[in-house]
Formats: structure tokens, C-alpha cells, sequence
């Protein structure tokens, strides 16, 4: 999709890939052939400039035929640089300035409680994206209501735009950061399928406690001139690149 559109995110798609995949086939409770059913799980990307790993995702699912996402940044497509739930099934929230998925997560989790429903909800932001003061807000909002129907994700995959995280801004003790903001805290290997269905099959983690699972993963995941290397945050495969990479990846190139 990268390739074709000359344009978007693939160090970030691929380091979010495998817990959107097991998420949309095991986790959430969803129908894509009735992707507003008022019971559904709802899941928010937050890292909005990874649209390309979710509309994989969704069309895997069910929710368009896999054909379309060659639109994938046409001009006027659907399948739009950030998402945009006006314009496609399966899309819960339009992100892409960075910071507001967890804050519209919240209010979602918050209408559940306040609705005495059992739908869930799921969102994954950056670590990057974290910098950004609006998460820690809704962070502590989630804590103060008890959002134990709440599960952020974070893509822990070390690196941001320009460099890696602990080099911009320091994002460590992560994890005990969100457990003193009263969050019940995993932190697992976001590339171990098996790990991340146990970790999610067990949610909620502490009853009263919204959930954080730290995903550790890697940018660029699966291809070797990819994985950890910083400039493939926003850079397009030339097409040698890209055939090595679908041969690593085991796919055959269209
Ligand atoms: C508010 C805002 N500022 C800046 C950007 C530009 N931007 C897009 S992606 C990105 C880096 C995000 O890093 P991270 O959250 O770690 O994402 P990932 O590594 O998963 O791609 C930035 C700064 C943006 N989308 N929104
Ligand atoms: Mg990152």
C-alpha cells in the first residue's frame, strides 16, 4: 500500500501489526457485517498515521473486500491518510493529531459504566504520542471512574518521528507511571501472538482499574533493513526494497 501510494507509515503499521491482528480476530467482540451494533467493542486507533496496518486489519475482517485498499491515499479515497469513521465501516474514531484517542476512549468506557453496558473498549497510541499532555489527563480521568472496560495499548516500539523516544523525551518508568496514575499494568512482547491472547483473555487485569499493556515491539517489523531503524517511520520502499521485504515476509509481490 506504502509502496503504491508513495506515501504514509510503515515502520509503524508493522510494529502495531501483530496486536491489531490478534485483536480483530480473537479479542474484540465485533460484526462486520453489522460493524454499528450498539453491544460491539469498540477499538480506537490512536496513532492515526498508521492507517494502513488498520484498513488491512478491518478488510481481513470482513468489513471491505481487501481489492479496495489499493485507494489506500488516492485522492478523495476512502482509505484516507488517518482515519476517518465517516468514510468507512469498522472505524470508531477519526484520529491523526496525536493525543486524542485516549481521551475519546475514556468518554466511551465512561457512556458504558454510566449505561450499565458490557462493551469494551480498546485503544492504542504511540510512545511517542504519549508526550503529549492530553493522555496523562485522560489517564487520570480513567483511574478517577474506575474504567475497567478501558484497555490502552501502547506500541512501545522505542522510536518516534526524528529518534528514539528516550533521546526526545524520557517515557520511562512507563509503566509505573501509569500504575501510579491507578492503572493495573502488563507489559508483554507485542510480537508474541500466544502471550498477547493470554494477556487479553485475562482482562479486566484488577477489577476497578483501567488496563494498560505495554506492547514491546519493533518498527519495521519482520523485514531486516526495517526492523529499529528510524527513518522508515515515514519512508517508501523503493522497488528492490519493497520485493525483499514481501520475500522476507513471505508474501508474493501483485
Ligand atoms: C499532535 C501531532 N503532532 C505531530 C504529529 C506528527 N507525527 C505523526 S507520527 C509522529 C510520531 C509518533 O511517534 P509514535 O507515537 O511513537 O508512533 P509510532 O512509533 O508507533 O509510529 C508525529 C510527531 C501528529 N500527527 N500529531
Ligand atoms: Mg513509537
Amino acid at each position: 500500500m506504502v509502496y503504491a501510494a508513495k506515501l504514509g507509515h510503515p515502520g509503524g503499521d508493522m510494529s502495531a501489526a501483530d496486536v491489531l491482528a490478534t485483536l480483530y480476530s480473537n479479542v474484540l467482540k465485533i460484526d462486520p457485517a453489522n460493524p454499528g451494533a450498539p453491544d460491539r467493542d469498540r477499538f480506537i486507533l490512536s496513532k492515526g498515521h498508521c492507517s494502513a496496518a488498520l484498513y488491512s486489519v478491518l478488510a481481513e475482517t470482513g468489513y471491505f473486500p481487501v481489492a479496495e485498499l489499493s485507494e489506500y491515499m488516492k485522492p478523495l479515497s476512502k482509505f484516507s491518510g488517518h482515519p476517518d469513521r465517516n468514510k468507512l465501516p469498522g472505524v470508531e474514531a477519526n484520529t491523526g493529531p496525536l493525543g486524542h484517542g485516549l481521551p475519546i476512549a475514556v468518554g466511551a468506557a465512561k457512556a458504558a459504566k454510566i449505561k450499565g453496558e458490557s462493551w469494551r473498549v480498546f485503544v492504542m497510541t504511540g510512545d511517542g504520542e504519549l508526550q503529549e499532555g492530553s493522555n496523562w489527563e485522560a489517564a487520570m480521568a480513567a483511574s478517577h471512574f474506575q474504567l475497567d472496560n478501558l484497555t490502552l495499548i501502547v506500541d512501545r516500539n522505542r522510536l518516534q518521528q526524528g529518534d528514539e523516544t528516550e533521546r526526545t523525551i524520557t517515557m520511562e518508568p512507563l509503566a509505573e507511571r501509569f500504575r501510579s496514575f491507578g492503572w493495573a499494568v502488563r507489559e508483554v512482547d507485542g510480537h508474541d501472538i500466544s502471550l498477547l491472547l493470554q494477556t487479553f483473555g485475562e482482562l479486566p487485569f484488577e477489577k476497578g482499574r483501567p488496563n494498560c499493556v505495554i506492547a514491546r515491539t519493533h518498527k519495521g517489523r519482520g523485514v531486516s533493513f526495517m526492523e529499529d531503524r528510524v527513518e522508515w517511520h515515514h519512508k517508501v520502499p523503493l522497488a528492490e526494497e519493497l520485493a525483499t521485504a514481501l520475500k522476507e515476509l513471505g508474501e508474493e509481490a501483485e
